[in-house]
């Protein structure tokens, strides 16, 4: 998320952050050639994993099964992925969230399901986790400042989860919070947002089978900048909606605010759905550069999961409700 001005951000920061992009994307295809040089090309295959990939840490999540509701494109490697991350409450550039890291204890944690549900609750993590079985779903991320990543994420659909607590007919959103707490979080000692974060969904979405309560990737827990121990996951829309670090989940009768719509509406809508056609009004968002890659690609009306979600929005106008 861009939120300074072009002129209050010092030239070096936007270097450093292409610097490290580019030289990443190079090491890996030099590693690529080399490797098949040396080897021969059967031998190619096992080069992402042994010479570029940061082999991934954390807790092994037990009993895993793939979904087949994943993308077939190869996901980024894990030190992408939690290197290069989205998380203000960590610092505002892409490396600090990995920096900052330590600061946030995700253990004990615990969720409040509250509001329009017949059974509210406060549950640990892992009361949370127990009954739903995890799936390894591989997803096409997009952020809205064009670029996309490719993440193996590991969770459960949050459809589930929702009608655990029995949501009444009143329910039509679902809002989401982020900890509020600047010692583990001390990027909230600075209003760059009004804190907590928040987002929503209207309750058709919440419960699309695509829309995933994530808790790792990779196999393993989520790791602190990708938003421990609990996210959202909502592949068809931009980044800024997968919330991290969730404390709460409120459902509602009414449509709930937004962080970045709240802070800046003209250029962050509520539904926030992928869609070259709707530029930002800053920059285009027609295209976007995978990260680990040199060149850019085109961007999909609803990053590709069209035939999934598009009957949602049947009848409204995407470029009003963008
Ligand atoms: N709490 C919280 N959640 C957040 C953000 C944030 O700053 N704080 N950034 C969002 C944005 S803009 C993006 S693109 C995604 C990035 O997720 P990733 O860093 O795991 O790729 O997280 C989203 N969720
Ligand atoms: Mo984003």
């Amino acid at each position: 998320m861009l939120i300074r001005k072009p002129s209050d951000i010092d030239p070096s920061e936007i270097t450093d952050e292409q610097d490290y992009l580019n030289r990443r994307a190079f090491i890996r295809s030099t590693a690529r050639t080399a490797a098949t040089v040396a080897l021969g090309a059967a031998a190619s295959t096992l080069v992402p994993d042994t010479v570029q990939a940061g082999e991934p840490t954390g807790r092994v999540l037990p009993d895993v099964r793939k979904s087949p509701l994943s993308t077939d494109e190869e996901p980024n490697d894990f030190d992408d992925i939690t290197g290069y991350a989205n998380f203000y409450e960590l610092g505002s550039r892409k490396k600090d969230p990995a920096r900052n890291a330590h600061h946030l204890i995700t253990d004990p944690w615990s969720v409040a399901i509250e509001g329009e549900v017949a059974k509210p609750g406060v549950l640990a993590v892992e009361d949370l986790l127990k009954p739903h079985p995890l799936e390894e779903r591989i997803y096409r991320m997009r952020c809205v400042e064009a670029w996309s990543m490719v993440i193996p994420w590991v969770g459960f659909p949050l459809a589930d989860l929702l009608k655990r607590f029995e949501p009444t007919a009143d329910a039509r959103f679902v809002a989401f919070e982020t900890l509020h707490d600047p010692k583990m979080l001390p990027g909230q000692s600075r209003p760059v947002l009004k804190w907590p974060y928040v987002e929503g969904l209207r309750m058709d979405e919440a419960m699309h089978p695509l829309t995933l309560m994530a808790v790792g990737l990779y196999g393993r827990v989520l790791p602190k900048p990708n938003g421990a121990p609990l996210r959202l996951v909502v592949p068809w829309k931009y980044g800024f909606k997968s919330i991290k670090s969730i404390v709460r989940i409120r459902l509602t009768r009414t449509q709930p605010p937004t962080s970045w719509s709240r802070s800046s509406p003209g250029e962050y809508g509520f539904y926030a759905n992928v869609n070259p056609e709707v530029d930002h009004p800053r920059w285009s968002q027609s295209s976007e550069r995978r990260i680990g890659t040199f060149f850019k690609r085109k961007t999909e009306m609803f990053n590709g999961y069209g035939d999934q979600v598009a009957a949602l929005y049947a009848g409204m106008n995407l470029k009003r409700h963008f």
